[in-house]
């Protein structure tokens, strides 16, 4: 795969990371970033079974490279977003889960990055900001619909209109993040959460990952039907008739 240098794409066996490395510009993403990114989601080798995105430096990142708008017409922005909900829906919607490692600024289409992912990690370090309405801008990356149904829709204009910013314990507590720990150990957790995460037999990543959020959208009465039909397809596979008779077997894992 060839990437610009502000991405690095690292293999750990079953996993991958995937790091922002432009630590010199707070890592703010231009388009060469996030179209690197869609590449890497789009091209993943087969044999990876999920993904830690991390970032080099003290902040996750900046957001947009606010260089971009310096000459961009209204056309260039249109198309600007266009490639970046192409990107994150490639995250959020592709074949493996995808665990943010999230510390120092998670700004703007920061924010909106690590909200197209499924876990995430925040270190105490860690701190979220909309910046968009005083900058005289607005979302682009999916934030008004992915962050405003994390947090609810409220929560999101409080950031965008006054520049409020949540700390680490405050984004635990919205949900921003799932799981918060010391500062500097937010990518190790994210890896040992990855590898965990790489056991699950690929019928249920799709279930988890493809058949969920749809359903949690869904009006009840279909979501019941493809819930039906997903639990089938899943639970008739070797590989779950094999956990569930090792489980009987008192051969598996219990849960405490
Ligand atoms: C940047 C960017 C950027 C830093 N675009 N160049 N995002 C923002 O409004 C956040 C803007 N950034 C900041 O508020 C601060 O940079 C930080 C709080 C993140 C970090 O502060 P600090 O003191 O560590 O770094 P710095 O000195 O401000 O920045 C270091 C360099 O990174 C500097 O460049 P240099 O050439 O002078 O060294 C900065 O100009 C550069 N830099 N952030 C461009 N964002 C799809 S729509 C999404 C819309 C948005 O994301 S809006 C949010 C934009």
């Amino acid at each position: 795969m060839e990437l610009p240098t502000s991405l690095e794409f690292q293999r750990d066996g079953e996993i991958a990371i995937l790091r922002l490395a432009r630590p010199a510009k707070r890592n703010a993403l231009d388009d060469d970033t996030v179209r690197g990114i869609e590449q890497v989601f789009s091209e993943l080798p087969t044999d990876v079974r999920a993904v830690v995105l991390s970032a080099h430096g003290d902040h996750f990142s900046a957001g947009l490279d606010l260089a971009s708008l310096a000459h961009a017409t209204a056309l260039d922005s249109l198309r600007r977003s266009d490639l970046w909900h192409r990107a994150f829906e490639r995250i959020q919607y592709g074949s493996v889960p995808v665990i943010a490692a999230l510390h120092g600024a998670v700004i703007g289409g920061g924010l909106e990055l690590a909200a197209a992912t499924h876990i995430r990690v925040a270190d105490a370090s860690a701190y979220y900001a909309l910046p968009e309405g005083g900058r005289g801008i607005f979302v682009g990356g999916g934030g008004s619909i992915r962050i405003s149904r994390i947090i609810g829709a409220h929560r999101m204009m409080d950031l965008m209109l006054t520049g409020r910013i949540y700390s680490a314990e405050e984004g635990q507590q919205i949900g921003l993040s799932q799981y918060l720990v010391a500062a500097g150990e937010a990518e190790s957790r994210a890896v040992a959460l990855a590898k965990r995460v790489a056991m699950i037999p690929p019928l249920s990543i799709y279930g988890i990952l493809q058949a969920l959020p749809r359903n949690a959208e869904a009006e009840p009465a279909t979501g019941h039907v493809l819930e039906n039909l997903m639990a089938l397809v899943a639970a008739a596979d070797p590989a779950a008739q094999e956990r569930i008779a090792a489980f009987l077997a008192g051969a598996a894992e219990k849960i405490k």
